[in-house]
């Protein structure tokens, strides 16, 4: 079938970075034919940046207009269209499905939730006026929804040590042997300098991958730099593409990620982790972040699951780091019960079940 995937970026990456993912997913697992049409094609482009071509070019990676000014549009009419996020579709790319032969399927890709409501509401139609069906499609958890991300690296995990991408040679070659490594990809509003500081009065060396914008957030949030024993050392790596970014996740001991997409990853990498939740104005972030709790802790320890929540609520490392150990070990059977719920291929073969 072929596809249009409609992705407009509201902000930081986690919109194109779901795009990618699921372009590259349908194309190479499920050999469907898929356009992206992104209002920021340079920020798509840098996230799939590096990929082999024969994947890549398989992809096609266009810019928002393209979508109605292209010529060879109304040959090429889709059968399925997403609107990543509700996102709203051009108005005369709309226009070219009205006379469209075949009517396409429109659907509605909605935001990633552990909430119990949305098995409600995945697969529900959302009639339009225009007559062409639309539906909503809920990525989760739970087995009645529309599953997680599951790309070619997460199902084969082959994310070796040794490949260190050319990108990050020179920074990873600062690495100290034996000592903790721990990277942060978070929001600004962490208590980062702190929780730093925090870690520093622990009898153990950590390194700290810092992603892009990172520092600049420490020294913003103190006001100059940030001075640390000498057990803590901060290393700065630049923006790198998803294969690489989710490379690093795969090779630190413990991630601090946010968002969705490498909320996800975090848990695919098989290792413990803090989920910085997309902080939203009506505090409707803490409601999910329970909800993902209630299912990730379930088969914890009391200790461990009072722990885990005092970490992924910012408590300081010195409070929950006892369970370190314990946690890395719920994170390995919590990987392995992720892939087992998707094993029947996850979000992108469960689209393509619904729309057929
Ligand atoms: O960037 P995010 O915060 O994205 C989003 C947006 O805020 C969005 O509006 C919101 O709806 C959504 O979160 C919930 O976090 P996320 O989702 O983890 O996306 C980041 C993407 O960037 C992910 O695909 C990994 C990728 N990435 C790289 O490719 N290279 C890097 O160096 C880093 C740090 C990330």
């Amino acid at each position: 079938m072929r596809w249009d995937i409609f992705c407009q970026i509201v902000d930081n990456y986690g919109d194109a970075g779901v795009c990618w993912r699921l372009a590259r997913s349908l194309s190479s697992l499920h050999g469907q034919d898929v356009r992206i049409f992104c209002d920021d094609l340079p920020t798509l482009n840098l996230l799939a940046s590096g990929v082999d071509p024969k994947v890549k070019d398989r992809i096609e990676l266009l810019p928002w207009e393209a979508s109605y000014n292209n010529a060879r549009h109304p040959v090429k009419a889709p059968n399925v269209v997403i609107e990543a996020f509700g996102c709203e579709l051009p108005e005369r790319y709309l226009a070219g499905l009205f006379i469209a032969a075949e009517k396409p399927i429109i659907i509605n890709l909605e935001y990633l939730s552990a909430e119990p409501w949305i098995t409600e509401f995945h697969g529900k139609a959302s009639p339009q006026s225009h007559g062409i069906p639309k539906y909503f499609f809920f990525p989760g958890f739970q087995d009645e929804v529309g599953g997680l991300l599951l790309d070619p690296i997460a199902l084969t995990g082959d994310l070796s040590a040794k490949d260190i991408p050319p990108s990050l040679q020179k920074d990873w070659a600062n690495l100290r042997p034996g000592a903790k490594r721990i990277s942060i990809f978070c929001y600004p509003g962490a208590p980062l300098a702190k929780w730093l500081e925090d870690l520093g009065s622990l009898n153990e060396n950590f390194d700290i991958v810092l992603t892009h914008g990172i520092a600049q957030l420490l020294n913003l949030a103190t006001g100059k730099s940030i001075s640390l024993p000498n057990n803590i050392q901060l290393i700065s790596i630049p923006f790198v593409s998803q294969d690489e970014y989710d490379w690093v996740l795969a090779q630190c001991d413990f991630n601090i990620v946010r968002g969705e997409d490498s909320f996800i990853r975090a848990q695919l990498a098989g290792k413990p982790f803090i989920w910085h939740i997309y902080p939203q104005d009506d505090r409707a972030h803490e409601i999910k972040l329970a909800a993902f709790l209630d299912l990730y802790l379930d088969a914890a320890s009391q200790s461990l699951r009072l722990d885990t929540i005092a970490a992924m609520t910012w408590a300081m490392p010195s409070e929950w780091i006892g369970s370190l150990e314990a946690w890395n070990t719920h994170s390995q059977a919590w990987r392995a019960q992720l892939l087992e719920k998707q094993a029947d291929g996850g979000l992108p073969a469960r689209l393509l079940r619904f729309v057929a």
